[in-house]
C-alpha cells in the first residue's frame, strides 16, 4: 500500500467523530451531506460496513417529509456559523433547514456492488433504500411542483458550489440585510481571499432567515424566495441518482418504484437535454426569477455527462472545450472557465478546482465515450493531491493546496481513484 493511501484512510480516521466523518477539522465540525456520500464510498474501499454507516447517520438527520439536510449537528461546536439555532428546526438530531446535491443513492448503489460481504451489504441497503425512496419523492414534490423536469434551488448553499459566479446576478436580487448578526468563523480558520466575501454572507443569511420564517414549509420557501435556480449540477446529480436507485429498485423496491423512478428520470433527462448552451459549449443553469438561462460557463455545467445525458457531439465538444481550458491552467477542471472575466484562482467555486467533482466528470466522461479525458482528469486530480495535500480545493494554475487541510472527501476521491 502507498503512502498515500495509507494517509488518505488516516485522515477519514482522524475525522471520523463516531460513525459520521466531518469535512475537517474545526472549519466544518458536523456532517454535511454530499460530503458524506463521497466519502462513504471513500470508506468502503477499506472499510464497508463504516462505508453505510456514514449513510445511516446521515440519514438520522432525514425529515418527515423525506428532506436530507446539507447539515446534521450531531454534536455542539463553536466552531461554525451558522449553528442550530440560526436554522431554527425543530429535529432530533438538529439540521439545517435546506439539501444538498443527491449524491447519497449513487454512493449507495456504489458501495453495494463493489460488496465483498454481499450479504451484510444487502442487509444494510435494504434498511437504507426506503429512505432513499422518501428522499428522490421530496425533491419533485418540494421543489418541483409543477413537474417541469427541473428541481429548484434556493440557496447557494444548497448548490454545493456556494459563490460560483454563475449565482452572481441571482444572489444580487436577495438583500444584504439580516435578522441574525453574522458571526464568521470560517475566516478565523481559512484565509478570506480564499472564502466568500462579507457581502455574499449577509445575502446567504437573509435567506436562512426568510425561511426560518415561514417555518421551512417548501411551498412557501418557494412562493418566498429572492433566490430560486435550476442548477445544472443539481439536476445531474439526482438524475444520476435516480437511475442509481432504478436499479437498486430492481433488488429492494416494491411493485411499482421502479415506473415512478422511470417517469421521473425521462422527464429530467429531456429537461436538461434543453440546457445545451451552444454559445458556452456546455450545460447552462436557469435562473428561474428572470427566467433566462445563466450565461457563465462553470464545472457544473459538465456535469451532464455524469448523468449520462450528453450525446456524443456534445460530449466531443465539451471534452474540446476542457482540452482549451488546459491550456489556459495547469490542472483541470477549474470551477469556472478560465478566460471567464469573473474567474479568480483562489476564490471559493469562483476558480479553484474539486477533487469530487473532478471524479464526477471523469465518471460521465468514461462512459460517454471519452477515455482520454477520463484518465487525464484521473491522473491530474492524483497529481494534484500528491503534489499539494489533501486540501479543500486546488490552485488550477499550480496545483496549489488551499483552503481547509486534511479534507475527507479529498482523502475519499484519493482512494476511489486507487
Ligand atoms: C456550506 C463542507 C461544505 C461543502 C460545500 C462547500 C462548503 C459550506 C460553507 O463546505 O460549504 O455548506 O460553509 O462554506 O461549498 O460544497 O459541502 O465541505
Amino acid at each position: 500500500m502507498t503512502d498515500l493511501i495509507e494517509q488518505a484512510r488516516a485522515i477519514l480516521r482522524g475525522n471520523d467523530r463516531g460513525g459520521y466523518t466531518v469535512p475537517t477539522h474545526r472549519l466544518y465540525p458536523f456532517q454535511w451531506n454530499w460530503d458524506s456520500a463521497f466519502v462513504a464510498m471513500g470508506w468502503a474501499t477499506f472499510d464497508e460496513a463504516r462505508g453505510f454507516t456514514e449513510v445511516e447517520r446521515l440519514l438520522e438527520g432525514q425529515w418527515d417529509d423525506g428532506l436530507v439536510p446539507q447539515i446534521v449537528f450531531h454534536a455542539p461546536s463553536d466552531d461554525y456559523f451558522p449553528g442550530p439555532a440560526v436554522w431554527g428546526v425543530d429535529h432530533t438530531p438538529p439540521t439545517s433547514g435546506i439539501t444538498q446535491p443527491p449524491v447519497l443513492a449513487s454512493a449507495v448503489r456504489h458501495m453495494l456492488e463493489r460488496s465483498q460481504d454481499r450479504a451484510a451489504a444487502e442487509a444494510r441497503v435494504a434498511a437504507i433504500y426506503p429512505r432513499l425512496v422518501a428522499y428522490h419523492r421530496w425533491w419533485p414534490r418540494a421543489r418541483d411542483p409543477n413537474g417541469s423536469g427541473l428541481v429548484s434551488t434556493m440557496h447557494p448553499w444548497e448548490t454545493g458550489m456556494d459563490n460560483s459566479p454563475a449565482w452572481d446576478a441571482a444572489l444580487a436580487r436577495v438583500p444584504a440585510t439580516t435578522i441574525t448578526a453574522v458571526q464568521r468563523r470560517d475566516t478565523t480558520h481559512v484565509d478570506a481571499t480564499m472564502r466568500p466575501r462579507a457581502e455574499e454572507y449577509q445575502r446567504f443569511i437573509h435567506l436562512v432567515d426568510l425561511f426560518r420564517d415561514v417555518h421551512w414549509q417548501p411551498e412557501k420557501m418557494l412562493a418566498a424566495s429572492p433566490f430560486r435556480v435550476a442548477d445544472i449540477g443539481t439536476n445531474s446529480i439526482l438524475l444520476r441518482a435516480e437511475r442509481d436507485l432504478s436499479v437498486l429498485a430492481q433488488r429492494f423496491g416494491q411493485m411499482g418504484d421502479g415506473g415512478e423512478i422511470a417517469a421521473r428520470s425521462e422527464r429530467m433527462q429531456s429537461a436538461i437535454e434543453k440546457l445545451w448552451d451552444t454559445q458556452l459549449g456546455l450545460f447552462h443553469s436557469l435562473d428561474l426569477i428572470a427566467d433566462s438561462p445563466i450565461g457563465v460557463a462553470t464545472s457544473g455545467g459538465l456535469l451532464p455527462l455524469y448523468a449520462d445525458v450528453a450525446n456524443a457531439s456534445r460530449a466531443a465538444a465539451m471534452t474540446a472545450m476542457l482540452r482549451r481550458w488546459a491550456g489556459q491552467v495547469r490542472y483541470l477542471v477549474p470551477s469556472t472557465a478560465p478566460n471567464d472575466p469573473r474567474f479568480d484562482a483562489l476564490r471559493y467555486w469562483r476558480g479553484p478546482v474539486w477533487a469530487v467533482v473532478n471524479w464526477m466528470i471523469a465518471e460521465g466522461a468514461a462512459r460517454a465515450g471519452q477515455p482520454g479525458l477520463a484518465a487525464d482528469l484521473r491522473s491530474g486530480t492524483r497529481d494534484m493531491i500528491a503534489n499539494g495535500g489533501f486540501s479543500e480545493y486546488f490552485d488550477p494554475r499550480d496545483g496549489g493546496g488551499i483552503g481547509g487541510e486534511d479534507f475527507s472527501w479529498t482523502a475519499a476521491i484519493y482512494l476511489l481513484l486507487g
